[in-house]
């Protein structure tokens, strides 16, 4: 099935908005969703399950607690037949200042050796060097045989909400 990318980013956006404004982040929005029937499996958004999250971490945190698997099996869940895919409006870091696992880290560990976890990601903007520098996301998925792919025209949207709440 050939899935609307547009659709997802829009969701993926609207996640974000619901995201506190802060300083010192942005704000990320993520959906789960099964790459073969299109339903949508979860959705996260920075800083929405408590201590500091990020948003693609939400949504995979949130899949495990309902499949009652803890964080680093979720991949489990993720079944080889759904071809699973995430939406987010900002490549997945690869660095944190906080020193917390990274998103592309989150998104490797989901891999099984049957081929389950995340096979796509969709991105609707770059990091932009505000707190890490040359944010190396896609390049790290790519390398792990994990696709990862800029949805065009989401990015001034994506920046704009990522953004508020800085100076
Ligand atoms: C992505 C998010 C989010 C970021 N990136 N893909 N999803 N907040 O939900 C990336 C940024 C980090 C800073 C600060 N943000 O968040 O580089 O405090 O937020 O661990 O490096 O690190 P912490
Ligand atoms: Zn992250």
């Amino acid at each position: 099935m050939d899935l609307d990318h547009e659709k997802y980013m829009h969701l993926a956006l609207n996640e974000a908005r619901k995201s506190p404004p802060r300083p010192t982040n942005f704000r990320v929005g993520a959906v789960l969703v099964n790459g073969t029937t299109g339903e949508v499996l979860s959705t996260g958004y920075t800083l929405e399950l408590p201590g500091n999250t990020h948003a693609e971490q939400c949504a995979l945190s949130k899949f495990a607690q309902l499949h009652n698997l803890p964080f680093e099996r979720v991949g489990e869940a993720l079944r080889p037949e759904l071809a699973a895919v995430i939406y987010t409006t900002m490549e997945p870091c690869v660095e944190r200042l906080s020193g917390n696992l990274p998103c592309v880290d989150r998104i490797l560990q989901t891999q099984t050796i049957d081929c389950g976890g995340i096979r796509r990601v969709f991105t609707g903007v770059k990091e932009p060097d505000i707190f890490v520098k040359g944010n190396s996301g896609r390049a790290k998925l790519e390398r792990a045989g994990i696709q990862c792919i800029l949805v065009p025209g989401f990015e001034k949207e994506a920046l704009e909400v990522a953004k508020a709440g800085h100076k």
